[in-house]
């Protein structure tokens, strides 16, 4: 493979940390809750500053499962990327916002 760029890198980066977070316990395919807290504990410190607080993980963890079968797959994983995205947006473009 050529030199990836550097969104090349992040989407690369996104799919090895679902796999690795996924495969701490038995099921490889999928986040346990248990898995679903570590990873945004771990990989996003700041933009999930409630990962301590055992009821939001609770309501995150519902929001994310779709098809409610108690556990995360790697399409409820994306979509929970994009929402993350769409929050660094907002951030990012109210910390540019020109002072009136
Ligand atoms: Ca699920």
């Amino acid at each position: 493979m050529d030199q990836c760029t550097t969104s090349e890198i992040a989407l690369f980066n996104a799919a090895k940390i679902f796999n690795e977070y996924a495969a701490k316990e038995g099921d490889s395919e999928h986040l346990s809750k248990n898995e679903l807290k570590s990873l945004l504990k771990k990989e996003f410190p700041n933009l999930m500053q409630c990962s301590n607080d055992p009821a939001a993980i609770d309501q995150i963890m519902e929001t994310l499962d779709q098809n409610q079968d108690k556990k995360v797959d790697f399409m409820e994983y994306s979509l929970m990327l994009i929402t993350m995205t769409q929050v660094c947006k907002l951030v990012m473009d109210s910390c540019q916002k020109p002072n009136k």
